[in-house]
C-alpha cells in the first residue's frame, strides 16, 4: 500500500512539474507566433497580420479601409439554399491601402474569414486569415498590392464556403467577379448543362434516325 501511494505521489509530482515547464514555453511560443503576424487563443486566431511591410509594388500605404463583417446564419435567409452568410460578400479598397478586418461570429459554430491570392513573399501561403470561435470577435489588418486585382475571401470550415460564406475584395478596378458569390454573381449551374446536353442528345438522335431513313429507302 505504501509503495502504491509513493508510485502516486511520484507520478502527480512529474505532471505538477511538466506542468509548469511547459507554461514559459508555450509563453514564448505566443510571443513568437505574435511576432510573425499569428495570434491564437481559445477564442480562434489571427494569421498573416501586416500593417507595416509594403507589398514591392508599393511606395507608400495609400490608404486605410477598415471594415467590420457579421458571420452567421442569419445572413444567409436573402440567398435561397444557403445555411451560412457574411454580412457583406463584397469590398472596395484602394491599391497599397493597409485594410483591417474585425469579424463579429453570431453563430456557436467557428467560422473565418480568409483571402487568398496574396504575394507568398510576404504572406505565408499567400494568405491572409481570421478565425472566430462562437460569439467570438477578431481583427487584423493586412497590405494589398499595387495592382487591380479580384481576391477571394471564404470560411474554410468544411461545406460553409458551398453553403454560402464567400465574398470578393476588389483592388482598384479588380480583374473581374469571381463566380458565385452571393448576391453578385451567378454560380456554377449544373442543371443548365443538363438542359443543353439534353437537347444536343434529341436533335443528334433525330438526325441519325432521319439519314437511316434516308439510307433505307435507298
Ligand atoms: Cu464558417
Amino acid at each position: 500500500m505504501q509503495l502504491l501511494l509513493m508510485l502516486v505521489g511520484l507520478g502527480c509530482g512529474f505532471l505538477a512539474n511538466a506542468q509548469t515547464d511547459s507554461a514559459p514555453a508555450s509563453e514564448h511560443n505566443m510571443q513568437m507566433d505574435h511576432m510573425a503576424g499569428m495570434k491564437f487563443d481559445t477564442t480562434g486566431l489571427v494569421m498573416n497580420a501586416n500593417a507595416s511591410e509594403l507589398p514591392i509594388n508599393c511606395d507608400r500605404i495609400s490608404q486605410e479601409h477598415s471594415f467590420t463583417v457579421h458571420l452567421g446564419t442569419e445572413y444567409a435567409d436573402k440567398f435561397p439554399g444557403h445555411v451560412f452568410g457574411m454580412s457583406q460578400n463584397e469590398y472596395h479598397v484602394a491599391p497599397c491601402s493597409v485594410v483591417t478586418i474585425t469579424i463579429v461570429n453570431e453563430d456557436q459554430v467557428r467560422h473565418q474569414w480568409m483571402l487568398h491570392g496574396l504575394p507568398r513573399y510576404l504572406y505565408p501561403q499567400g494568405m491572409f486569415h481570421l478565425e472566430a470561435a462562437g460569439g467570438e470577435t477578431q481583427t487584423g489588418s493586412f497590405i494589398v498590392p499595387g495592382d487591380d486585382q479580384t481576391y477571394l475571401v471564404h470560411c474554410d470550415m468544411t461545406q460553409h464556403m458551398e453553403k454560402g460564406m464567400k465574398a470578393q475584395l476588389i483592388v482598384g478596378n479588380g480583374s473581374g467577379d469571381l463566380w458565385s458569390i452571393p448576391g453578385i454573381s451567378r454560380g456554377f449551374n449544373l442543371q443548365e448543362i443538363n438542359n443543353i446536353l439534353g437537347v444536343l442528345l434529341v436533335f443528334s438522335m433525330g438526325a441519325m434516325s432521319y439519314m437511316t431513313l434516308l439510307y433505307l429507302k435507298k
